[in-house]
């Protein structure tokens, strides 16, 4: 046995004693102990979306973690730049990991997924969205449905509740790729509407102060705001948009979806309108252990974000795709016998075959490893007068 193989059958037989079992002369299919990469960013600006991220892979760890084949879920933080996110997605190659879930922005996966595609290990992003992830290249695929299905539909949802609406400002950060090819779509998606975009306000992810752009805006008199941006540049220019006296409809793009951002806007969070891919009502089992798990040590009818479903479900996915790929070894053979080449390969190829049930609803894959996901709904941010605790309501 060479080095390189070494590492990964230590673990297995020392799995296999963990859990009571032998190698040799069981009758049940022998057990397999494999690493699994989790990339999300815990610190920097993105961790208000990576901590969402953290509590669904640590609720699928809780509950598939036991499974066979057992996964050992190890986490790096991916900071929110490039240059951190190069670091971990490092670690966790050299970890050897059979797959990597993440990274938290599409501004590090176009950095860093290509590292995993030369590496040959399977990318499921988490929560990237920018048009152009999947097509990386072939090992690179994700559970989060692309921008361009989700941005139009709150545009939507606020002219059904508007219908006045005719003027759009819109605000993005020119300093994140998934903001500015979401703002784009938005673009494209008033035109579309008839509407005129009467005010264009390029911003910054490390903003913090928005009078100018936001008196440049309210200048010409907008029935709507369009804000593409990351929950705290976001969530600070939303809060400012009502502190300037703006009293309109509010669309906020993919990067607000979390309510990490509502110690941030507080009260002014409350109206928010913001497409969800993640509806708790959903029944099947996968949901329920989500919702039961999540609700542990909260209150009885709280809500996982969007982003800890998607996590969850990026977790689920490479589990499954992994029982089904032990399932049809022959007999007696383990995962971590296969070269590791063929085990990531097959990993790869069985998961953008298959159908899954997860919190995000039924889910499965082009062969270029898209997303396809049916129900997406829009929420309108509700929150108590306090402007302490908040809610996203789902609207009909
Ligand atoms: C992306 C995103 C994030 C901003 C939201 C989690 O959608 O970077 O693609």
């Amino acid at each position: 046995m060479n080095r390189r193989r070494l590492r990964p059958w230590l673990i297995g037989v020392l799995g296999s004693l963990a859990a009571g079992t032998t190698l040799v002369g069981c009758s049940r299919q022998p057990s397999d102990v494999l690493q699994l990469g989790g990339a999300i960013a815990l610190t920097g600006n993105a961790s208000l979306l990576g901590q969402d991220a953290r509590t669904g892979l640590e609720i699928a760890q809780q509950h598939y973690g036991q499974q066979q084949p057992q996964l050992k879920l190890v986490i790096e933080d991916t900071g929110s730049d490039e240059a951190s996110a190069t670091q971990a997605f490092r670690r966790l190659i050299n970890n050897r990991v059979v797959a990597i879930l993440g990274p938290s922005l599409s501004q590090q996966g176009f950095a860093v997924m290509p590292m995993a595609e030369r590496a040959g290990i399977p990318v499921i992003g988490i929560s990237t969205t920018a048009p152009g992830i999947p097509e990386i290249g072939r090992f690179v695929t994700r559970v989060a449905s692309p921008v361009t299905v989700i941005a139009p539909r709150s545009l939507a949802k606020a002219i059904e509740l508007t219908p006045r609406i005719k003027r759009v400002a819109v605000f993005f950060a020119q300093d994140d790729v998934f903001c500015s090819s979401e703002s784009t779509i938005f673009q494209k998606a008033i035109g579309a509407k008839g509407l005129e975009l009467v005010s264009l306000q390029r911003t910054s992810i490390s903003d913090t102060d928005f009078q100018i752009p936001i008196s440049n805006a309210l200048r010409s008199r907008p029935d709507l705001i369009v804000i593409s941006a990351l929950p705290s540049d976001g969530g600070n220019l939303v809060r400012q948009l009502r502190e300037l006296g703006y009293t309109g409809p509010i669309v906020a793009g993919n990067g607000m979806n979390t309510p990490n951002i509502f110690p941030v806007c507080q009260k002014h969070c409350d109206g928010l309108l913001i497409t969800q891919a993640y509806n708790p009502a959903r029944k099947n089992p996968s949901n329920t252990v989500l919702l039961q798990q999540f609700r542990r040590g909260r209150s009885a009818d709280a809500v996982p974000p969007q982003v800890t479903a998607q996590a969850f479900s990026a977790y689920q996915v490479v589990h499954e795709a992994l029982a089904r790929v032990k399932a049809n070894l022959p007999k007696g053979t383990t995962l971590i016998s296969l070269p590791e080449s063929d085990l990531r390969q097959q990993l790869l190829s069985t998961l953008l075959a298959m159908q899954f049930q997860t919190p995000l609803g039924e889910i499965r894959f082009t062969p270029e490893g898209e997303v396809i996901q049916k129900d997406f709904s829009v929420a309108r941010v509700s929150m108590s007068p306090d402007g302490r605790g908040g809610r996203f309501v789902l609207l009909k």
